[in-house]
C-alpha cells in the first residue's frame, strides 16, 4: 500500500486544463464561470503541486530511508519571494500553464500578480537562505531547512508625507497554497521552570523541569530542483498553544486565566522581527529563536534515524549549519538531549556536538553581534544557561592550558561577558561549537579572522574558512530577465541554468555588433516593462532614454545611502545655482528601494530625506527633466525581480569593511548592470572577475579606513575643504528640502558634521569624480554595452550553485546527489 503510484496528471495542455478544474472545483469549490481571480490562483498552484507531488513524496521517503549524510539549514528567515513561478519553471510547466488557461479564457500573467510573496525575511540573509534551498534541490543534496512560519513578515512599507510607515503583512489571509500542515508530527517546546539533579542508579544527572510549553506544528513547503525531478522540504514552525500552556495555572485549576493565557503561547510564531541590526534583547525574540531550532532538531533525531541508531555516528549523518547566531542554541539544546536525555557521557556529548554544527556569520559591525543577558536566558531556559557555563569553563580551561593565566584574554575570549551586563555571546558559543566558521565573502572571511575573531583563528587553526554568497540563476536571470535569457540561450544553449560559468562563452559576443544591439535592445525593452510596473504600481511616469541608477536594499548608515543622496544634491545644486549647465546634466533616473527598521530613527530620517530631495529635483523645471528621483515604496523580491533587469547602473558603496558580502551586487552584475562600488564584500570578486575597465570603483579602501580611524576622523575637515560638498550639506541644512523649515533633516546633518561613523565626507569627492567617469563612459553606448556583456559573461562565479558547491567541499563533505 505504501507503495501504491501516486497520481500525477498528464504534462499537457488538457492534462493541465482537466486538473486545473477539478481543483476549483473540489479545492475552491466555484464554477470557471463564477471563480475569482483568487480563485484561479489557488487553483492553479494547487495544480503545479498535484504535478510535482509524486517526486516529492518520493523524496522525502528517500531522506528519511537513506542514513548517508544530510544537510540541516537552520534559519530564522527565509525570504522565497513568489512561489507560482519558480515551481512551473522548476517542473518545465510554463508554457502548457500558460496554453491550458488561455484555452479557459485565463491569462497566466494576471493569475501570478495574484500570489502575494512570503516576505519571511528581512534582506539578504533571509534571501540568501532562499537561494540555498533552491541550489540544494537542483543539486540533489540530501537536506531540509528548518524555519519559522510567521504569521506576519516584513511589514509593509508606505510612505505618508514622505516619511515610512509600517502596516502588518497578512500573507496567509486568503490561505497559501504552497504548504502543508501536519498537526499529527507537533513537537511540544518547553520553557522556563527551573533545574534539578537527581540519583539515577547511582549516577548523579541533571534534569530540565520546565514550568510552561507549546506545540510546534510543521508546515512543510516544496522546493524542487530546476528540471530534475527532485523535490526537497522547507519546514517551518508554527506555535500553537497546549492543554496546558502554563503548567502552574493549569494546576491551580483557573480556567479563565488558563485559556487567557493560551493566545499568549501563540505569539511565539506570530511576526518576524524587522530589525537586522542592533538586535535589542527581547524575550520573545529568544523564545522564537529556541522554539524553532528545538523543534527541528528533535524532528531530525525523532523521524530521520533509523530504529537504534547509535548516536556516536551522526557526525557521518547531520550537520546543522546555522545561518548566522539566531540558532545558536541549537547548540545546548543538542547538548541537553544526549546528555540528560540520552545519557551520554559529557565529553563524548561534546565531541559529537563540535561535528554537528557549523557556523555563518553575516556581519563584521560589532553592534550586530547577538548576545543574551545571562539573566534572561537563565529565566527562560535555565538548564541551557548551565550548559553554556560549562561549555565555557571547559574551553577557557583549554585556553588556560595553551597560553597560560592570561587574564586579559581570558576576558575577551570568554562566551561569558561581564560588561555591560552578564551576557552570553552567541556568536562565541558558535564559534567555539562549530566545526567550522565561514564568513561570506573573501575580505569579509579575511577581516573576521583578523580583526573579529582573530584569538579564536589562533586557538582553533583551520576552523576558520570562506564561501563567498551566490543568488540562483532561476529566480534571478531566467525568470526575472526572460529577454536577456532567451538571447544568452539563442547564443550559448541553455546549459548556463544549472552551470553558470557556461556564461563566459559570451564573452566572444562582447565584440559583435548585432549581439550588442540585441543586448541594448533587451535592456531597453526591460526598462519599458519597469516603467509600466512603477506607473501601474505607483502612478510614476519614467522618464525614456535615461540612465537607470539604482540603489536597493535595506536602509542602514553603513551602506551610505546618504553618499547617493549628496550625489544628487550636489547635482541639483550644480545647476541651480549656475555652476553647471543643464545641458550638460547626463539624463539620470534614480530608484531608491528601502527599508527601515521601525525602530532606526536615523534610517527613517534618511528615507524622509530621500523622498523629500525626490519631490523638489522633480519638480524643478530648471533641471528639464534630467534629473529623477524615484523612490517606489514596499521594496521586495517581487519588485526585485522588476527593476535589476532593467537597471544601468549599481550602487554598492557601503564604507570598506563593512558591508560583509552583499547579494544585491551579484543579481546586478548578472543582468548587465555595470558597478559603482567601493572595495567591500563581494565586490572586491565581482571587480576581480569583470576587470576595472568594466566596473567604477571609488573610495578608500579597508586599510586606508582603518588608518583614518586611527588618525582621528572629522568629517568638518572635509566639509570645510570641499566648497561642492559644502554646497549640498548647505542646500540641505537651509530647509531646501523641507519648505523652509530647518529643523527636520538638521539631525542627518549634524551627524554628518560631527560624527558621520560611516566617512560619507571622506568618500564624496572621490564618490562624484567616479561618477564623472560614469557619465562619460554612459556616453558611448556602444562601449557601454560591450561592458555589460562582459558582466554577464563573466561573474557565473555568484551562481549559488557554486557557494553550495563550496559548502559541500569545505564544510558538509555530504556524499554526491542520490
Ligand atoms: C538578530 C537578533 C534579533 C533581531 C534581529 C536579528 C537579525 C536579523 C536579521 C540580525 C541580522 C539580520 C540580517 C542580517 C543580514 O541580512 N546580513 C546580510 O547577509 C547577507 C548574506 O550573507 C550579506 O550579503 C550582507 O552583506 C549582510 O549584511
Amino acid at each position: 500500500l505504501a507503495l501504491a503510484p501516486v497520481f500525477a496528471p498528464a504534462s499537457t495542455k488538457d492534462g493541465f486544463v482537466e486538473q486545473f478544474l477539478h481543483n476549483l472545483n473540489f479545492d475552491q469549490g466555484v464554477a470557471l464561470s463564477s471563480s475569482s481571480a483568487t480563485d484561479q490562483y489557488l487553483a492553479v498552484a494547487h495544480t503545479v503541486r498535484d504535478y510535482l507531488m509524486a517526486r516529492w513524496l518520493e523524496d522525502l521517503r528517500r531522506q528519511r530511508e537513506t542514513q548517508s549524510k544530510g544537510v540541516c539549514y537552520l534559519s530564522a528567515e527565509y525570504l522565497l519571494g513568489r512561489q507560482l513561478d519558480n515551481n512551473l519553471l522548476a517542473s518545465d510547466l510554463t508554457e502548457i500553464a500558460r496554453e491550458a488557461l488561455a484555452e479557459c479564457g485565463i491569462s497566466l500573467d494576471d493569475i501570478r500578480a495574484e500570489e502575494v510573496e512570503p516576505g519571511l525575511g528581512n534582506g539578504g540573509l533571509g534571501r540568501l537562505a532562499a537561494c540555498f534551498i533552491d541550489s540544494l534541490a537542483t543539486l540533489g543534496v540530501p537536506s531540509i531547512g528548518y524555519g519559522i512560519r510567521y504569521e506576519y513578515g516584513i511589514f509593509r512599507q508606505t510612505f505618508v508625507d514622505g516619511q515610512q510607515v509600517e502596516q502588518p503583512d497578512a500573507w496567509l489571509t486568503v490561505g497559501s497554497p504552497w504548504e502543508f500542515a501536519h498537526p499529527e508530527n507537533a513537537q511540544t517546546i518547553s520553557f522556563g521552570g527551573h533545574t534539578e539533579t537527581y540519583d539515577d542508579e547511582g549516577v548523579t544527572r541533571s534534569r530540565w523541569v520546565p514550568g510552561w510549553n507549546v506545540q510546534a506544528v510543521p508546515y512543510n513547503y516544496m522546493v524542487p530542483g530546476y528540471q530534475n525531478g527532485r523535490v526537497n522540504t522547507l519546514r517551518l514552525w508554527s506555535a500553537v498553544a497546549t492543554d496546558a500552556f502554563d503548567l502552574r495555572i493549569f494546576n491551580s485549576g483557573d480556567y479563565e486565566e488558563a485559556v487567557r493565557a493560551q493566545t499568549f503561547a501563540e505569539t511565539i510564531s506570530k511576526v518576524l522581527y524587522p530589525e537586522d541590526s542592533t538586535p535589542q534583547g527581547k524575550e520573545l525574540r529568544l523564545q522564537q529563536q529556541y522554539f524553532f531550532v528545538a523543534a527541528s532538531i528533535h524532528d531530525f533525531l525523532d523521524n530521520m534515524l533509523s530504529e537504534g541508531y547509535d548516536l556516536s555516528n551522526l557526525p557521518n549523518r547531520v550537520i546543522f549549519q546555522l545561518n548566522d547566531t539566531h540558532p545558536v542554541i541549537a547548540v545546548p539544546e543538542f547538548m541537553r538531549v544526549l546528555v540528560d536525555e540520552k545519557h551520554m557521557e559529557w565529553d563524548a556529548a561534546w565531541a559529537i556536538t563540535q561535528q554537528c554544527f557549523a557556523y555563518t556569520c553575516h556581519t563584521l559591525l560589532p553592534e550586530a553581534l547577538e548576545v543574551w543577558p545571562v539573566e534572561l536566558l537563565g529565566r527562560l531556559l535555565p538548564r541551557h544557561l548551565e550548559i553554556i557555563y560549562r561549555i565555557n569553563e571547559e574551553f577557557l580551561t583549554a585556553v588556560r592550558a595553551q597560553y597560560g593565566d592570561d587574564e586579559m584574554l581570558i576576558r575577551n575570549m570568554s562566551i561569558i561577558a561581564e560588561h555591560p551586563v552578564r551576557s552570553v555571546r552567541m556568536a562565541y558559543l558558535a564559534t567555539v561549537a562549530g566545526a567550522k566558521v565561514n564568513g561570506v565573502a573573501e575580505l569579509h572571511s579575511q577581516l573576521l579572522r583578523e580583526k573579529v575573531l582573530p584569538d579564536f583563528d589562533a586557538f582553533f587553526p583551520g576552523k576558520f574558512t570562506n564561501v563567498t554568497n551566490g543568488v540562483t540563476p532561476r529566480r534571478f536571470l531566467r525568470l526575472s530577465n526572460p529577454e536577456l535569457s532567451r538571447l544568452i540561450t539563442a547564443a550559448i544553449g541553455d546549459g548556463w541554468v544549472t552551470d553558470l560559468e557556461r556564461l563566459r562563452e559570451l564573452e566572444p559576443f562582447a565584440e559583435d555588433a548585432d549581439f550588442r544591439r540585441a543586448f541594448a535592445e533587451v535592456k531597453a525593452a526591460n526598462k519599458r516593462v519597469l516603467s509600466t510596473v512603477l506607473r501601474e504600481r505607483d502612478g510614476f511616469a519614467v522618464s525614456d532614454g535615461h540612465m537607470l541608477d539604482v540603489m536597493v536594499k535595506r536602509l542602514h548608515e553603513y551602506k551610505r545611502q546618504l553618499l547617493k543622496v549628496l550625489h544628487i544634491v550636489s547635482t541639483y545644486e550644480g545647476v541651480v545655482s549656475g555652476r553647471v549647465a543643464v545641458s550638460d546634466v547626463v539624463p539620470r533616473t534614480v530608484i531608491f528601494g528601502a527599508k527601515a527598521a521601525p525602530g532606526y530613527a536615523m534610517a527613517k530620517r534618511i528615507i524622509h530625506l530621500i523622498n523629500a530631495v525626490g519631490e523638489v529635483v522633480n519638480n524643478d523645471a530648471r533641471l528639464e527633466g534630467r534629473l529623477q528621483v524615484l523612490f517606489p515604496p514596499n521594496y521586495n523580491v517581487t519588485l526585485a525581480e522588476r527593476v535589476i533587469p532593467a537597471a544601468d547602473l549599481s550602487e554598492q558603496i557601503s564604507l570598506a569593511g563593512k558591508e560583509a558580502s552583499g547579494t544585491g551586487n551579484m543579481k546586478f552584475a548578472l543582468n548587465g548592470a555595470l558597478t559603482i562600488g567601493t572595495d567591500d564584500g563581494a565586490n572586491v570578486e565581482i571587480r576581480q572577475l569583470v576587470g576595472d575597465d568594466n566596473f567604477f570603483l571609488f573610495g578608500m579602501s579597508e586599510p586606508e579606513v582603518d588608518a583614518l580611524e586611527t588618525a582621528g576622523y572629522r568629517p568638518s575637515e572635509f566639509y570645510q575643504a570641499d566648497p561642492q560638498l559644502r554646497a549640498a550639506i548647505d542646500l540641505i541644512a537651509s530647509g531646501a528640502f523641507s519648505h523652509g523649515d530647518r529643523s527636520v533633516f538638521e539631525p542627518v546633518v549634524s551627524n554628518l558634521l560631527y560624527e558621520d561613523r560611516f566617512m560619507v565626507l571622506a568618500d564624496f569627492a572621490s564618490y562624484v569624480a567616479e561618477q564623472g567617469r560614469v557619465d562619460a563612459a554612459y556616453a558611448d553606448q556602444d562601449a557601454w554595452t560591450r561592458s555589460a556583456i562582459l558582466n554577464v559573461a563573466r561573474t557565473g562565479f555568484f551562481s549559488s550553485d557554486r557557494s553550495i558547491g563550496d559548502y559541500i567541499d569545505r564544510i558538509w563533505h555530504t556524499p554526491p546527489a542520490l
